[in-house]
């Protein structure tokens, strides 16, 4: 009896044992309840989202660095000068031009009278100054003569002779008005073209704000499509006066978008489109000929009011046989000097006028948005002389 007890006693603890192993194993992979979200819970939220998760760079599929998007600050639109009286506003910049001039011309005024060495000088100054050998002879025959006409003794009367001289040789008859006003509602179009690096695009942003100045709307037409930074570099500046920029993908057809551009004028009603190009070498035939056909398919729209061909100063006499090939491509009816304020040679105007047989319009005197004034011979040759000016104005 006793060993049936102790058979049943001994069964039950098994069993109990047995219940114990089987639960306990169970209730440890029990999950642990979440926690109430009560008041008293006093975890952040984002404690209980866990640390945020930073992919690192070289995780992003794409391999490229993202940028997080800038914010583009509110667009401000600037006012820009007025073009009056511009030229002698800048005509400290010019005084660099002096140099030559001026150094031969202090030489000159120290002599008593007129001999061999003044005209020599005079000479001398004038080809330093890059105003060309021909152009040199000419005016220095012409001042031979008048002196001898007149009699002039005294080297101050000749430098007046001079002045009147160099200022016959800018031809100041030349219309050097910009064709921009629209005609008949149609926009005016102009197109700016040159070598490489000579200012072209920074004389498109001048132009435009000196026109909306004026109280007109202009739009630029982004030509230059070798690289997207050219269009940009227009569209800033067409940004910062509130002009609309008409601009293609990078390695577009220039011609089509100049196109487009000029349908886009038209259709909104703007008064003048400018059409900025690439910078081209002369030598190249392949480049001449696109800008060839950037003109033609333009000129599907109407004819060009104005081509201005864009020269650095600096160039010297360099820039003037790249300069004509130019004219035989497409049909220039104004000259831009650029960086007049960088050349101690301002005579260089005088060349390109003589060689061209085109007007100066615009000169470039600086790299500020408002550095580019229309072009006057007397008040140009004021400033290059370093005297007081006559009183003839634009
Ligand atoms: N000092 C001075 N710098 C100027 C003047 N005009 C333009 N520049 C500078 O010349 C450089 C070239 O000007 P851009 O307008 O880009 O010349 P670009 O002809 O459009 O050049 P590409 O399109 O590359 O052929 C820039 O650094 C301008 O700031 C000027 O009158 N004076
Ligand atoms: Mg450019």
């Amino acid at each position: 009896m006793t060993e049936y007890l102790l058979i049943a006693l001994a069964l039950l603890g098994l069993l109990i044992l047995g219940g114990i192993g089987l639960v306990v194993p169970r209730l440890r992979r029990r999950p642990q309840p979440p926690l109430p979200r009560t008041e008293v819970d006093t975890r952040a939220e984002e404690d209980l989202a866990g640390p945020p998760v930073q992919a690192p760079e070289a995780d992003l599929s794409t391999g490229v660095l993202v940028e997080p998007p800038v914010e583009a600050p509110a667009p401000t639109v600037e006012v820009p000068e007025p073009t009056a009286g511009r030229l002698v506003r800048l005509r400290s910049r010019l005084s660099r031009s002096q140099n030559v001039f001026g150094k031969g011309l202090l030489g000159l005024l120290s002599r008593d009278r007129l001999d061999e060495d003044v005209w020599e000088e005079i000479e001398d100054s004038l080809i330093t100054a890059d105003v060309g050998v021909d152009a040199t002879r000419d005016i220095v025959d012409r001042l031979r003569e008048r002196t001898r006409v007149l009699g002039t003794r005294s080297v101050a009367e000749l430098r007046t002779l001079l002045a009147t001289e160099l200022v016959t040789a800018l031809d100041p008859g030349l219309d050097r008005s910009l064709h921009t006003a629209p005609k008949e509602g149609v926009p005016a179009v102009l197109l700016v073209v040159g070598v490489n690096g000579a200012g072209k695009t920074t004389t498109c942003g001048k132009i435009a704000r000196v026109l909306i100045a004026d109280g007109r709307s202009v739009l630029l037409g982004a030509a230059d499509t070798f690289r997207a930074a050219a269009a940009d570099q227009l569209q800033t500046w067409a940004g910062r006066v509130g002009a609309e920029t008409v601009r293609g993908p990078e390695g577009a057809d220039p011609a089509s978008v100049a196109f487009d551009a000029v349908k886009r004028g038209i259709e909104t009603g703007v008064d003048t489109v400018l059409v900025d190009t690439a910078g081209r070498l002369q030598n190249k035939i392949g480049l001449m000929d696109e800008l060839g056909k950037v003109k033609r398919v333009v000129e599907k729209h109407g004819p060009i009011d104005e081509t201005l061909l864009v020269l650095d100063a600096t160039t010297g006499q360099n820039g003037l046989e790249q300069a004509r090939v130019f004219t035989e491509v497409v049909n220039v009816t104004g000259v831009v000097l650029t960086k007049l304020d960088g050349t101690a040679k301002g005579g260089i105007v005088i060349a390109v006028q003589r060689k061209l047989g085109i007007p100066v319009k615009l000169v470039g005197l600086g790299e500020g948005p408002d550095d580019l004034a229309p072009f006057d011979p007397a008040q140009f040759v004021d400033a290059l002389l370093g005297t007081e000016p006559t009183g003839q104005t634009a």
